[in-house]
């Protein structure tokens, strides 16, 4: 399925009925008074969070959404029916922004949470309430409310706690395969990995959390080379970032090289990510019988003040120790 996470639409809520201008006519009463009842509300736009749907990808195919309006009021007092509320449902870890204004108008992070997003219109009052002493027989009654009518941007910003990056091919959808249940395609070329993959994490004997999983990041990829950087804000609200560097033999470049090249690109995208507390992982290291590059990327971390270990997704070596070391970080405060 077609992952999409940044959608245009359009809501309108429903418009108040009108109110109505009628007078009583009874046997035996020769003057009514007015009896024109009230317009009903007209609907709400409100959105409710799912954990149901993972993209956006239906706002691409209906991106104009319209709440009823309410009923105009009847003769006898009678009020208008109230129109229904339009419920629209987003993902998880969606952002509601006024598209005009650029305001955030809720942040959908709860599976169920719910946010008012346009009011209906109120209801017009109908003539029998503006019958007054002087004013016995009043001819007029209220318009409904307009309705709200707003361009919204929807963002899909995936929840997890640790944000898994690094080259295509270092590994990454490898390791979320082998900590979690997620299970991603995993090949030997770059950019396997299409759309961010989330897995949660279940230690044996500490706390869960939820790992992402995206596109590896290339030279240039601020400029839009390979799959470019819009998958980063799938790892904006995380609290760790582990950074998988492979320092196998079967890569030629240099490992600090690699990570230097990832980092830049974080930085292009927003230097808060690329401070963001990391964990660097030697990846592959199953396959790394010299350990020279190894211990370059090591050396490097130690001096750059970056926690380091070397882990194999293969054999298992390292990686209970690299989960635990997440979890400590997600679960620190
Ligand atoms: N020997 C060895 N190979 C590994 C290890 N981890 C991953 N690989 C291999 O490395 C290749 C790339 O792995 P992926 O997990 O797809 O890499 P990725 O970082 O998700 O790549 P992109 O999705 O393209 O960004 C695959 O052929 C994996 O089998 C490991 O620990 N040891
Ligand atoms: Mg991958």
């Amino acid at each position: 399925m077609k992952f999409v996470d940044l959608v245009n639409i359009r809501i309108r809520s429903g418009k108040g009925g009108k109110g109505c201008i009628a007078f009583r006519r009874e046997k035996y009463v020769p003057m009514g008074g007015p009896s024109g009842g009230d317009g009903g509300r007209g609907g709400d736009v409100v959105f409710r969070a799912t954990t149901d749907m993972s993209t956006l990808l239906d706002f691409k195919y209906l991106d104009h959404h319209e709440a009823e309006n309410g009923k105009m009021g009847l003769g006898s007092d009678k009020k208008g029916r109230d129109a229904e509320t339009l419920v629209i449902p987003v993902p998880v870890g969606t952002l509601i922004i006024n598209a005009e204004t650029d305001e955030v108008v809720a942040d959908m992070t709860q599976d169920g949470q719910t946010a008012v997003v346009a009011q209906g219109g109120r209801g017009g009052k109908g003539n029998a309430h503006f019958k007054s002493s002087t004013h016995q027989a009043p001819r007029f009654a209220q318009p409904g409310e307009p309705g709200v009518e707003m361009r919204l941007t929807l963002e899909l910003k995936l929840l997890a706690d640790v944000g898994l990056v690094g080259l295509p091919n270092a590994g990454k959808s490898t390791m979320i395969s082998v900590i979690s249940a997620a299970r991603p395609k995993i090949a030997d070329y770059p950019f396997t990995t299409l759309v961010p993959n989330l897995g949660v994490v279940k230690p044996e004997d500490g706390r869960s959390f939820v790992v992402a999983d995206i596109p590896g990041l290339i030279a240039g990829a601020s400029d839009g080379a390979g799959l470019g950087i819009q998958f980063l804000r799938h790892i904006e609200r995380t609290t760790v970032l582990a950074h998988l560097v492979d320092v196998s033999d079967m890569n030629e470049s240099d490992p600090v090289e690699d990570f230097k090249t990832v980092m830049a690109e974080l930085e292009a995208y927003s230097p808060e990510l690329a401070g963001r507390t990391m964990i660097v992982a030697g990846t592959k290291t199953d396959a790394c019988l010299e350990g020279e590059r190894l211990g370059r990327l090591h050396e490097y971390c130690a001096n750059e003040g970056y926690v380091f270990y070397p882990v194999s997704a293969v054999t298992g070596d390292g990686v209970r120790t690299l989960v635990k070391a997440l979890e400590r970080e997600v679960h620190k405060g």
